[in-house]
């Protein structure tokens, strides 16, 4: 058996969690059209005859503006030193700026660790602009692969194990063949409540929402789950719950339906909406969300 981590790196937005979705197969992380969705290292595991690769979906790396954001980038640069292969994600439509060039001479330091560039979201390209940041990239000599994908149709996503295959290594199997996340199940529909108020909002208040399991009890026939979506304003309070609490019906019916496949039963999910400002600066508030710097793998 050969065995190894690869963690998937790149800035928020290029597609990092819908590849990990689409190597696996399985919803393992949330994704959105908005940035900075996923906030923790989330592990999806791919198990066939012969391997076990553990691919690790990190934050997007950004320049932070508030602890969270922090948080977020830490995560995911602490991420490049633990793995055996760096997938670097890219958003094909832009040539490399310098929220790229900051993560790609980042990667320049990293030596021991083989590097390989996905040119993400080639559906929205023509070939001339694919072959120009190609070359843009391959002329840096940081990369030992490169490779086109489309992580939303699938494109290519099955070749993204065949170039990692020869960097993986003699190892055990770290989870049974069936597992594909580590993940808790309390963890996985927090996050889907997130993925459905993200989905429900527009610009600004989606970076200042987190969600808190409060209750969550498997009884025969029903699990019952009671959830906080918190916010930092009270507009925002407003915004989630909408007109005759419309928006937040909305949310809770997109939640549960996701979730009842998920829990093998039916859901009774109660939704709450509470304010605490100013959060994203808050360590005690960070970390009563899960958000610690602590363990990535
Ligand atoms: N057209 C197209 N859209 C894509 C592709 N991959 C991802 N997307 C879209 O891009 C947006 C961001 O996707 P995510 O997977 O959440 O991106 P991410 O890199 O994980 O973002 P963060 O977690 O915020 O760092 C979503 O709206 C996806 O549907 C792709 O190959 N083609
Ligand atoms: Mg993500």
């Amino acid at each position: 058996m050969k065995s190894g981590f690869a963690g998937i790196v790149g800035r928020p937005n290029v597609g990092k969690s819908t590849l990990l979705n689409a190597i696996i197969g399985e919803k393992v992380a949330i994704t959105s059209n908005k940035a900075q969705t996923t906030r923790n290292a989330i592990r999806g595991i791919y198990t066939d005859e012969e391997y076990q690769i553990i691919f690790i979906d990190t934050p997007g790396i950004h320049k932070p503006k508030n602890k969270l954001g922090s948080y977020l980038t830490n995560t995911a640069v602490s991420t490049l030193g633990e793995v055996d292969v760096i997938l670097f994600l890219t958003d094909g439509r832009l040539s490399e700026g310098p929220g790229d060039r900051y993560i790609t001479e980042m990667l320049r330091k990293i030596k021991k660790t083989p590097k390989i560039l996905v040119i993400n979201k080639i559906d929205l390209i023509e070939p001339d602009e694919y072959r120009e940041i190609y070359e843009e990239y391959d002329s840096t000599g940081i990369f030992d692969q490169i490779l086109g994908v489309s992580a939303l149709t699938g494109l290519n996503t099955d070749l993204c194990i065949d170039k990692i295959r020869p960097y993986i290594k003699e190892g055990p199997m770290y989870f049974p063949r069936e597992m594909f996340t580590d993940n808790p199940m309390r963890f996985l529909v927090s996050e889907i409540i997130r993925e459905k108020t993200l989905l429900y909002l527009n610009e600004e208040v989606p970076h200042g929402i987190a969600v808190e399991i409060e209750q969550y009890e498997e009884e025969e026939k029903c699990t019952n789950i009671s959830a906080v979506i918190y916010c930092e304003k009270n507009s925002h309070k407003g915004i989630i719950i909408g007109a005759h609490g419309k928006k937040l019906k909305g949310i809770g019916k997109a939640a549960r339906l996701e979730i009842e496949p998920l829990v093998g039963s039916k859901v009774y999910l109660e939704l709450w909406v509470k304010v605490k400002e100013n959060w994203r600066e808050s360590d005690a508030a960070l970390s009563n969300f899960g958000y610690r710097n602590d363990t990535v793998l």
